[in-house]
């Protein structure tokens, strides 16, 4: 998109670009109105007692109530008792300054981010089987030439509108588009082939086509020998997930399940891709596993036009899980329990490696750890909204407030900004430079159009002020680009970077970001601002300035040790909390087009407010029949953890046995009141896609 200023206004129009080809949604377009919106903070808020309102403050004396309580708080406790969770909405450059503060200036181990309820799994399972996480590893406007594109609990049509024009053109083409959605949604309507399995049974369905694939011959025999590694055992998994079986797990027809793994073994051309619906699952690693094993078994990741791929969510979602927000993670993707790469980054920092804390615990252990004797005391917020957004919100929120201090900064007094001793106001979108990633693992510039208004600072500026009061060396009360000597343009290689330590130019930041990336799985050291200026982006790992960027990643080899792809056996299991006579009903959820994520940003937005105005509970005629619930009607939806209330959609496009709800509201409107936290063991990832629930009239 292109955004212009006009006399103090902002506007968006969209713009030719490879990536969305002029197509923007209806978030996008409005995404200017929250500059100026009235709900704007532009002052700090401190909270002088627990019970006492919000009041306006100064800066120093916002600043100093933070400082203040850290000190006091990691005197007491130790220097783990203050944590930060970061967002996946960040730009990389305060994505790597939010991970370097939380290790160098509050020498915490405990930090990490919202991007742990949003890509983990996938991003763990593309680890374990390629090296390396990368949504797509080709560019976004392959799958307008795929024959046959298979979209797992993707609902595109509403979440990523943009890419909607390549599944127009894959048709227009001849392709032949699955869909596998509990629901019949937008995207679902636009497929050839849509299977409809219950929540959670996605992994059973993936051995099932592997099983069909077997059996028919379309195992790719030369590729699997020639690139991967682990094929025997799969194939013997595979061999036990015949249809029929499969039908009775997922509810999926023999047919439609021949029928789909046809339209993908005999494609010269075909593209898997997972999102949330397949993911956000307590085996959300193995689910995206078993797509992977199917996507290796036909021969497709490397092959032209062909592959496997999963779809990111926030504005940077894939930027923000690359930089070192995450518990386990430094800049570059490194890992930090990985000695070279503490010793790279320390010394990037000016730090000794052994002074680097070591991994922290993953988002939702670490927000239900908060307030606890042994948890964290002090929480810093900045680009996430969990009250809303974390699963079993009523016990987060409820830990929330039972921490000693709790920090937000954010551009709106989100549900969590209320509840918190202090809120910073921050500089949004179109108030400050910086760089995105986006899912082709493409950096990309978004640039400055005006100032920050008066009392509001950026991110940047935020963490520079703490890190200096704190006792770092940071930069001083910091408005944008006061951050010592630009170095555009030096080669990056090892050792501190020159000038503050927190520096506020994102242009700077960027600079040491790429040192802190090099020689790690997410490269950047050869991006400079420039270069992404004149090619439109450059695609990661770019390690040297002379040498291109990798558009494409696995044509030769994959970025394992020996080359090759694993295949790992995985295996369908029950649903963290299964159906039963008390909560009979599997509870599914999601997003609507005019509404984004926890809702902060969009519901203060009045045209889409208009379009879409609060939450709903989707049900199936036959299921609202039985409850003797009529269109419209309020319901109360029940499990084991709380409650929500809301408005009864009924439509026929769900399944009986399942229910819908969007996750966008707050109150008794919060369906995370109700959700599981239920995690995947490896990623961490919660189970927001599925749980056991009641459905009564209200
Ligand atoms: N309008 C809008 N767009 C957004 C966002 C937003 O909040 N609003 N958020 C952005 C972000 S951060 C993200 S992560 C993306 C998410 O993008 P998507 O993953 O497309 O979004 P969801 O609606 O969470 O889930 C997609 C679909 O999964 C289905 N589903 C539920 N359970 C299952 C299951 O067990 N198996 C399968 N196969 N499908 C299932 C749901 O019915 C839903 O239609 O969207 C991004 N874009
Ligand atoms: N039930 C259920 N729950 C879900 C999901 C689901 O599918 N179902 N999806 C999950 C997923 S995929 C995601 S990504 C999460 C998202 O959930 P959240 O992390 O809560 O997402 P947002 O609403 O985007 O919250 C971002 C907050 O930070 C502020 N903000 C935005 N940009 C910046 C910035 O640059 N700096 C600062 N300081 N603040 C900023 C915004 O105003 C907003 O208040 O929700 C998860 N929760
Ligand atoms: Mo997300």
């Amino acid at each position: 998109m292109t955004l212009r200023p006009t006399a103090g206004r902002v506007e968006v129009l969209p713009r030719q670009f490879p990536t969305n080809r002029g197509g923007l949604c209806q978030k996008g377009w409005t995404a200017a109105e929250l500059l100026d919106h009235p709900d704007r903070l532009t002052t700090p808020l401190v909270r002088d007692r627990p019970g006492a309102e919000l009041r306006p403050a100064t800066w120093p004396e916002a600043l100093d109530r933070v400082v203040t309580g850290i000190r006091r708080i990691q005197a007491g406790h130790g220097r783990d008792a203050v944590a930060v969770f970061g967002g996946g909405g960040l730009t990389n450059e305060k994505a790597y300054a939010l991970g370097k503060f939380a290790r160098v200036a509050l020498g915490t181990r405990n930090i990490d981010y919202n991007g742990r309820f949003c890509m983990s799994s996938a991003a763990a399972a593309g680890i374990r089987a390629f090296g390396i996480d990368r949504g797509l590893p080709f560019p976004l406007a392959d799958l307008g030439t795929a024959d046959t594109l298979l979209l797992v609990g993707a609902n595109v049509a509403e979440t990523m509108p943009p890419l909607v024009r390549y599944l127009i053109e894959q048709r227009e083409r001849g392709g032949t588009l699955i869909v596998i959605d509990p629901r019949a949604t937008a995207t679902a309507r636009q497929a050839t082939l849509h299977l409809q399995p219950t929540p959670g049974t996605d992994l059973a369905v993936a051995n099932a086509l592997l099983h069909v694939a077997l059996a028919e011959g379309w195992v790719d025999k030369r590729y699997v020998d020639a690139r991967t590694a682990g094929f025997e055992p799969v194939r013997r998994v595979a061999a036990s997930y015949w249809p029929a079986r499969v039908e009775q797990l997922s509810g999926v027809p023999v047919a439609d399940l021949e029928a789909a793994a046809r339209a993908l073994g005999t494609a010269d051309r075909a593209i898997i891709l997972t999102a949330r619906g397949a993911e956000q699952h307590a085996k959300g690693v193995d689910t995206v596993t078993a797509f992977i094993n199917l996507a290796l078994a036909l021969g497709l990741p490397g092959r032209p036009g062909s592959g496997y791929g999963c779809l990111t969510g926030q504005g940077n979602g894939q930027g923000g899980r690359e930089h070192g927000q995450k518990a386990d993670q430094l800049p570059g993707y490194r890992r930090i329990d990985d000695p070279a790469a503490r010793a790279h980054v320390a010394g990037v920092w000016g730090v000794r490696p052994e002074e680097l804390p070591g991994p922290g615990i993953s988002a939702y252990e670490l927000l239900t750890a908060l307030g606890t004797p042994d948890g964290p005391k002090a929480l810093l917020v900045f680009g996430s909204n969990p009250v809303v957004s974390a699963p079993r919100a009523n016990q987060v929120e409820s830990r929330l407030r039972d921490l000693d201090l709790l920090i937000v900064a954010d551009f709106v007094r989100s549900e969590t900004a209320a509840i918190a001793d202090v809120v910073l106001p921050t500089a949004q979108w179109a108030e400050e430079d910086g760089t995105m990633t986006n899912l082709e693992g493409r950096v990309l510039r978004r640039r400055a159009l005006r100032p920050p208004p008066p009392g509001v600072r950026t991110d940047l500026a935020v963490l520079a002020e703490l890190a200096g009061r704190l006792g770092e060396q940071g930069g001083s009360a910091g408005g944008v680009g006061d951050g010592g000597p630009a170095e555009r343009g030096a080669a990056p290689g090892t050792g501190p970077v020159p000038g503050p330590r927190f520096p506020t130019d994102p242009g700077v930041v960027f600079e040491e970001l790429r040192r802190a990336s090099a020689g790690g799985i997410a490269d950047y050291a050869g991006i400079s601002w420039e270069r992404i200026d004149a090619e439109d982006g450059v695609f990661w790992p770019c390690p040297t300035e002379d040498g291109a960027g990798t558009p494409r990643l696995f044509a030769d080899r994959f970025s394992t040790p020996d080359g090759r792809a694993r295949f790992l056996p995985v295996e369908h299991r029950a649903v963290a909390e299964e159906v039963c006579p008390d909560y009979p009903v599997y509870l599914t959820t999601g997003r609507v087009l005019a509404q984004y994520q926890s809702g902060a940003q969009t519901r203060r937005i009045a045209p889409l407010h208009r379009a879409a105005p609060g939450a709903f509970l989707e049900l199936h005629p036959d299921l609202a029949a039985r409850l003797g619930v009529q269109d419209g009607d309020e319901v109360f939806v029940t499990s084991r953890r709380g409650e929500m209330r809301a408005p009864a959609r009924i439509t026929p496009t769900i399944r009986p046995d399942t229910v819908f709800a969007p996750f966008h509201w707050a109150g008794p409107a919060r369906i995370n009141s109700v959700t599981s936290d239920a995690l995947d063991p490896v990623s961490r990832m919660p189970e927001f896609k599925v749980c056991a629930v009641r459905v009564e009239k209200a």
